[in-house]
């Protein structure tokens, strides 16, 4: 298995929990966590590594009262960037990007304040969102005489659909509340800390097999760019693979002596 060295890392603050839940951090709360090109880099780091280091689920926090303020402006105004120079920056956020949506590792985001921008497109890619009550969501591209970079016209349009996510860069409307979860933002909301209701879902969820994690944190965001024929095809294929694992064999005998839960509806 590969090694995450933890002393690697200066704008995350990444620390192992028990039962595998990893926490990762944005640690920059004086600049609202804003993503300059080396949180990228730690990011693209950190999952790269992580679905070969035994990580079972990360939750992913933004440290003080925002989650995470976007591209670092000042960064990139003092920067003065070519088109080349920022479709590569732009790249490399998709890079770290990707490896979380397509990893197979689940990542939690436990959200506060702004999720804006790049703040946002860091988010949606994330497999469960957790909003608390000043959360809010915005993509403030369009008044700063920017487009967004990092995957919101895919990943943002996606939750939210075509019209709203145009409404969003014209206007800077901002959702917040209960409507952001109707609408697809983030899929919790609670009255305490989102942080804590992350983590708890994080436990949970490191029970499941890894193999089973890993097909679902990889597979239906891969099975979603493929045709329909082609998706059930691969759906196949996975399930050929993850069904069989000897792993599952035990819950399986579990059921059928009848010691394991059966699934219910809510209270
Ligand atoms: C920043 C950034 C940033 C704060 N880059 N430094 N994103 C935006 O347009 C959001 C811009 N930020 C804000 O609207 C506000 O800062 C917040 C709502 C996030 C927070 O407000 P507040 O009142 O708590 O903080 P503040 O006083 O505005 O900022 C505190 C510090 O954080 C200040 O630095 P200081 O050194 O003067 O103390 C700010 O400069 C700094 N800061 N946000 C750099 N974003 C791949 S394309 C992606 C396209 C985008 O993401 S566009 C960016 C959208």
């Amino acid at each position: 298995a590969a090694h995450i060295d933890v002393s690697r890392f200066t704008n995350l603050a990444v620390e192992a929990q028990e039962d595998g839940v990893w926490v990762v951090t944005l640690n920059r709360p004086t600049k609202r966590n804003a993503l300059d090109i080396d949180t990228i880099e730690e990011l693209v780091e950190f999952f790269s590594v992580a679905p070969r280091a035994g990580v079972k689920a990360v939750v992913l926090a933004g440290a003080g009262d925002h989650f995470c303020a976007g591209l670092d402006l000042i960064e990139h105004h003092d920067a003065d960037r070519s088109p080349a120079d920022f479709m590569h920056v732009c790249l490399r956020w998709h890079e770290a990007f990707n490896k979380m949506e397509y990893g197979g590792v689940p990542v939690i985001a436990a959200l506060q304040g702004a999720v804006v921008g790049g703040g946002l497109e860091l988010a949606s890619s994330a497999h469960v969102r957790v909003m608390d009550q000043s959360a809010y969501f915005a993509l403030p591209e369009g008044q700063r005489g920017l487009f967004t970079g990092g995957g919101a016209t895919i990943r943002v349009t996606d939750l939210v659909g075509k019209s709203r996510m145009i409404d969003m860069m014209l206007t800077g409307r901002v959702y917040q509340g209960q409507e952001a979860v109707d609408l697809g933002l983030a899929q919790y909301i609670v009255d305490g800390s989102s942080l804590d209701k992350a983590m708890e879902l994080a436990r949970r969820v490191a029970e499941n097999l890894p193999l089973s994690n890993f097909a679902i944190c990889s597979a239906v965001s891969h099975m979603q760019n493929m045709s329909a024929m082609d998706a059930a095809y691969a759906e196949a294929v996975v399930a050929g693979v993850v069904n069989t694992q000897p792993e599952a064999r035990a819950r399986l005998a579990a059921f059928a002596d009848k010691t394991a839960a059966r699934v219910r509806r809510n209270d």
